[in-house]
């Protein structure tokens, strides 16, 4: 699949320390990316409707590591999925009367846009659930000559309890797991599974639903064994992060990480989890099946700069959950405004230290707020009616502001 146009990302003096974030499974703020190319697989869309606040929130954690890894000298190996077939996408379309593979291009292409917008970092590799097939049924076929694969009724299932970690990178109870597996597409009650949290990986063909031929039979992948076979097949057995919103901590990212270790028999699937917040409308998580949205595409049709969008957003850590309100963009504007009068001065107050403490927040688990108030202290000091003397200061900080934080001054 074709992913959105790269931007470039300008040269700043020096190098980024090396990146700490907090890895999920771990509950701590870890060190990353041991080798040169850092190696990332964040799961992409289900492209049934627009992007909101929550995903654009989300795919903009994951741009500010990709920005601060290259800062810190690594190559960025950045690969990210859609899930262009699952019952989500299946139902919307059979809900509005469309084509599916119509509605998942269409909504594909307005994430792209939206992403484009954002200035958001594309992936080298953007790869659709479709086109992996062949892969996923490779692989399911590895899983089975291991063992790890029984059938009800021609639906195949991954048995969990071949990988000795289940559980260990999402530290649930047992209860907690089987609430979340039945909320979030599992089916822990079907008559027939050895174990309730079992996971489908190869659905047979269900009437008026597409279907594709292969040695497994007449059917569709499961939803986690995409992600699998996307990552491992590109990224290799082991790759340094996968990221994602909270929410697909289980069961999405536990079962992918099962799948994949036992699959290969090695490990880590990925050596670190992290995951953002979840963003909420109206005190609710913002959510497609909820309908509680705002959309990225509607405030940029209303004549938002994307610019300000992306600086609310920014104001908030990854890691919090948080409520969007009208005043989140309100503020940006008004930021934005002034963070541009500054740098348009021809000069400013000195901007290095500025830099090391936008490079510090940012290495240190993606703190954008505290980057965020470094520049307003530069750009307050900027504004205030003292002349300043440094005629490089107001690009360097153009120019850390667009490298970082990815917003073009
Ligand atoms: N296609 C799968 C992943 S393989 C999927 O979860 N798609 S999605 O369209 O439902 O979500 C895309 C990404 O946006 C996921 O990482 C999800 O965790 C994140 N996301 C969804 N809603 C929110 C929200 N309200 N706040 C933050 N992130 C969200
Ligand atoms: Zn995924």
């Amino acid at each position: 699949m074709r992913a959105w146009p790269a931007v470039s990302v300008p040269m700043l003096p020096g190098v980024g320390a090396p990146v700490k974030v907090h890895d999920s499974s771990l509950g701590s703020v870890v060190a990353t990316a041991p080798g040169r190319v850092a190696t990332m697989y964040v799961c992409g869309i289900t492209p049934y409707d627009a992007t909101h606040l929550g995903h654009a929130a989300t795919y903009l954690a994951f741009d500010l590591l990709n920005r601060a890894w290259r800062d810190a000298g690594h190559d960025v190996h950045y690969v990210q999925n859609v899930t262009d077939v699952d019952d989500p996408l299946l139902e919307r379309a059979v809900a509005t009367g469309q084509d599916w593979r119509e509605l998942a291009l269409r909504e594909t292409a307005l994430f792209r846009d939206d992403m484009t917008a954002l200035r958001i970092l594309p992936p080298r590799d953007y790869v659709g659930a479709v086109e992996s097939i062949p892969t996923v049924v490779d692989y399911i076929e590895e899983l089975d000559r291991g063992g790890a694969v029984y059938e009800i009724a021609g639906d195949l299932y991954f048995r969990v309890s071949t990988d000795p970690s289940f559980g260990t990178r999402s530290n649930l109870s047992e209860t907690d797991m089987l609430a979340l597996f039945a909320e979030r597409g599992g089916d822990p009650g079907r008559i027939g599974k050895e174990h309730p949290l079992d996971a489908l990986l190869w659905q047979r063909a269900r009437p008026a639903e597409p279907a594709w031929d292969s040695r497994l039979g007449h059917g569709r992948p499961g939803w986690h064994i995409e992600c699998v076979a996307i990552a491992q097949s590109i990224l290799g057995a082991t790759f340094d992060v996968q990221g994602g919103g909270r929410d697909l901590i289980f069961p999405h990212h536990e079962m992918c990480a099962a799948q994949g270790q036992v699959r290969t028999a090695s490990g880590p699937f990925a050596r670190n989890y992290v995951h953002a917040g979840l963003v909420a409308l109206d005190g609710e998580k913002m959510s497609k099946s909820r309908g509680n949205l705002v959309f990225v595409s509607k405030l940029r049709a209303a004549g938002v700069d994307p610019a300000a969008i992306r600086l609310a957003l920014l104001n908030h850590h990854y890691r919090s959950d948080w409520e969007w309100h009208d005043s989140d963009l309100t503020n940006a504007i008004a930021r934005l405004e002034r963070w541009r009068r500054a740098v348009a001065a021809p000069t400013g107050p000195a901007a290095e230290s500025t830099l090391a403490s936008v490079r510090e927040a940012l290495s240190n688990d993606l703190s954008a707020p505290t980057a965020v108030a470094a520049i307003d202290s530069w750009v307050d000091s900027a504004l205030a009616d003292h002349p300043h003397e440094h005629v490089d200061a107001p690009g360097l900080i153009s120019r850390t502001v667009d490298a970082l934080l990815g917003v073009a001054l």
